[in-house]
Order: structure tokens, then sequence, then C-alpha cells
């Protein structure tokens, strides 16, 4: 179901036509209301004058992480104090504090943004949301939450952790979508493995998952544990928390809430504009935010963009799921490396598990070493010595030849790395560099 065919399924042309005019009050706005913005278009020498057409937007200035973190807390405040109603704020991967300043209206715009979110994985008001998103600073616990109620539907507010209780919660009330991280949705499925809980004769049917990097692997281990289908859903603090776009039942790439944040691909470089299809850092520009609006926010996420029709009947421009970001892309002796890459390469080997963690040290000979630590299949490790030192032996070589980096494998037990409850982390950067 789409939620709201209206915007959603809006005609291409009165689409640019309500994002040029979106675009244009904002312009006015800030260029009106916030000294940081005034100040960064004198510097370029642009005014709200000169934004004639929606393509002017590449003569605004970016924002960054820096401006957030010189500006924090309220500094890029768009609206008076008075009027805010909610603040959450994220550390990130960065350590950057990152504000976000809600009006009723920009909480109001989340809630549609997310309804058409769970929409978009089939939810309608008869479902019963089980939101294990952090409830708290963190956006993903209210984005969910006011999304499933503007969807009209039954949410029950889990937050994240105390696993036992997820699953007499999950089994008594008979959730019919999960919403979560997708490592604690991996995390909490082990648990029910073992507690003697078959997840698959549950009502619980669908999942929205993201926050956090994931891969095709870890869809379809999710799928089959739960017997669900499994949705990637994205977003970030900055620019209003999830909600920011999302999968529709044809899987093929994220649909962006487009009438609200208008995106952008650039060269991380340059700053240049990309055309569609060219993989580069996503750029959004919040296009109806009271609180903290944004323009032209460099996200750091690395995607391509794609405008051909979706099977759906949305017409707004999807996103390739993320490749990574342009900050927790590892240089490994010169050698750009994803993380991302790495979980793909592993999840083509028989034996081993998408749980990984990579380390990256410097040898005694000064270069770069990554130590990779993956987690093998429960049947594999009871396996004799000789099997897993085949599958060590493996993996380095499809590391090798995949990533053209040398990789020290390491093999470890199942369940013996840490599981996350929210984001989890996959890289240990020892290199004081
Ligand atoms: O993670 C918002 C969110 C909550 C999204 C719940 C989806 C579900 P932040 O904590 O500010 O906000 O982190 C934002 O997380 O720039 C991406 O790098 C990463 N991220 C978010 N969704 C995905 C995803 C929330 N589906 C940062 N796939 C973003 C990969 C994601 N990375």
């Amino acid at each position: 179901m789409i939620f709201n065919p209206e915007y959603e399924s809006m005609d291409e042309d009165a689409r640019r036509k309500l994002q040029f005019a979106r675009l244009k009050n904002l312009t006015e706005k800030l260029y009106a209301d916030v000294d940081f913005y005034r100040r960064k278009m004198d510097a370029l020498g642009v005014a709200p004058k000169d934004i004639r057409s929606l393509d002017d937007i590449a003569k605004l200035p970016f924002t960054t992480k820096d401006d957030l973190r010189d500006t924090f807390p309220y500094g890029l405040l768009a609206c008076p104090k008075a009027q805010i109603e909610e603040i959450h704020m994220s550390s990130g991967t960065t350590g950057v504090p990152v504000v976000d300043a809600y009006t009723q209206k920009d909480i109001d715009i989340w809630g549609e943004a997310m309804a058409r979110t769970l929409a978009g994985a089939g939810g309608t008001k008869n479902d019963t949301v089980q939101n294990c998103y952090g409830y708290g600073l963190f956006t993903g616990g209210m984005g969910a939450h006011y999304g499933a109620k503007t969807l009209g539907a039954n949410v029950i507010p889990m937050s994240s952790g105390n696993t036992q209780r997820q699953l007499m919660v999950m089994q008594s009330f008979g959730s019919t979508i999960l919403t979560c991280t997708p490592s604690y949705a991996l995390f909490m499925a082990e648990e029910a493995e073992e507690a003697g809980v078959d997840l698959k004769n549950l009502p619980i049917n669908k999942g929205c998952f993201g926050a956090e990097p994931w891969s095709e692997n870890m869809r379809r281990e999710i799928e089959e544990r739960y017997g669900m289908k499994a949705y990637d859903i994205y977003g970030l603090t900055e620019i209003i928390g999830p909600g920011v776009a999302f999968e529709c039942e044809a899987k093929n790439g994220l649909h962006i809430n487009e009438d609200l944040f208008y995106p952008e691909i650039v060269d991380p470089e340059t700053g240049r504009v990309l055309p569609d299809g060219e993989k580069g850092e996503l750029v959004f520009t919040t296009l109806t935010k009271e609180g903290t609006p944004l323009l032209r926010y460099r996200t750091r996420d690395v995607t391509f963009l794609m405008r051909e029709r979706c099977s759906c009947g949305r017409t707004t421009a999807r996103m390739h799921r993320l490749f990574g970001r342009t900050d927790d892309m590892l240089i490994i002796r010169g050698v750009n490396v994803f993380p991302s890459q790495i979980e793909q390469a592993l999840i083509e080997i028989e034996g081993a598990d998408p749980h990984y963690l990579i380390v990256v040290d410097r040898g005694q000979t000064h270069l770069d070493e990554i130590e990779l630590h993956v987690e093998v299949k429960k049947e594999f490790f009871s396996d004799e010595t000789r099997g897993l030192e085949g599958l060590r032996n493996k993996i380095e070589a499809v590391m090798k030849s995949k990533l053209m980096i040398s990789v020290k494998v390491k093999l470890v037990e199942p369940k013996t790395i840490e599981r996350s409850m929210g984001k989890s982390q996959r890289v240990i950067d020892k290199r004081k560099i």
C-alpha cells in the first residue's frame, strides 16, 4: 500500500515544481533568520533571488559535520526556541554531536515519513509494531513510534534489549512488524533458537531494519529465521532520523521521500554534482523542516540515485542501498576498502558467518595490517582442525582476490563476537593516524 499516493506517486514535473517552491522558501527563511547561513551565502556571493530553478541548488553552500560541531547546540535553530517540542541527538560514528530540534510540524512530518516507510513494507493499520529501536536521544525509537501511530497501527514501545522479554511479548501480543537494527534482529533470532522459540510459527511477518550497514546475506538470514520479509530503511539524525528513504516490496533501491528531503549526489573530493547512476556522496536539503533545517548537508554516505520507474507505482527517486561512508572507508596500504565489501566477500564463503570484526593496526614494519575476526558456523567449528585451516586459507584467498589486500584471518567460535542491541561496531582501528 502507498501511504500517501498524492506525494509518493506524484507526476515528476509537479514534484519538481513543489521542490523548487519549497527550496525557494527555505533559502529565504534561512537567509533572513539564521546568521550561519546568511554568512555562508554572502561568502559565496549568492542570495535567495539567485535561486531561479531547482538546479540552482548547486549554487548554494554545503553544510558539513564540522559546521554542526561549530554551531552546537543551537546555532542552526531557525525558529524561536519556545516552538521546539522535542530534541534528539546522535554522537554517530565520528563522535561529533549532532542535534535535531523538532517543532510540532516537524514531528508530524516525521510521523508521515515513517508511516510511508512502514507502508512500504506492507504495513497497515491492522499491524502490531514491535518497536525495538532504542527510545531516547537516538531517533530510531521515537521515529518508528510516530510512524506506527500515523499509520494507525498498534505500537509496542519495547526499545532495545532484554531479549527474553522481547520474545515473550512477540509471542503473547502477536506482533506482526519488527523494527530494530538488523544486527539486533539476528541476535534475537539466535536467542530464540536457543530458547526453543520457533519464530517462523509466530505472526511476525515483516521487518524494517536500518541505522547501520547490512548485507543481502543478512537479509536472507533474517527472512529465513523469522519467516518474514525484511526491508532496508535509511535515515540520519541531522535530516530527521529514520524516514528519509525506504524499500518497497520490489526491494530495488530505497525510495527517497523527496518532497521532504531533496537528494543530490556529489563528488566527495570536489563537491561537483554527479548525474543519476554515478556513485558519490549523498547530500540532502530538508525542504519543509522548521526547527533545524539544513541546506545541502554532506551525509558522508556513499550511494547512487535511480529514477527509472518502480513497479510499486511510487515515482520517487531511489537510492541504492549504501556502499559505505566516506569516513569509514579504510585506506589500507593505499587501497580503499569499505567494511561492507569485506562483508560481501565473506557471505559467499560457506562456513563463515556474517559476524565479523575488522582490526586494523600498524605492524612492526609500520605497514597497515588487517586482522579479520570471523565467526565460524556451529557445524563447522565442531569439525576437525584441517577443515578450519582450509576455511581460513579460503577466506584469506578470497579477500586477496576481491579486495586486493592481504588480510590475516582469525576464526573464532560461534557467538564470541560481541552482539549489539543498537548499532554494531565492525571496525577497530588501532593505528594512530
Ligand atoms: O541511524 C536513523 C535511523 C534509525 C535510520 C533507525 C534507520 C533506522 P543516526 O544515528 O544519525 O541516525 O545515524 C545515521 O547511520 O548516515 C548511515 O551512515 C547509517 N545508516 C542509517 N541507516 C542505514 C542503512 C539513524 N539502512 C547514519 N544502511 C547514516 C546503512 C545506515 N547505513
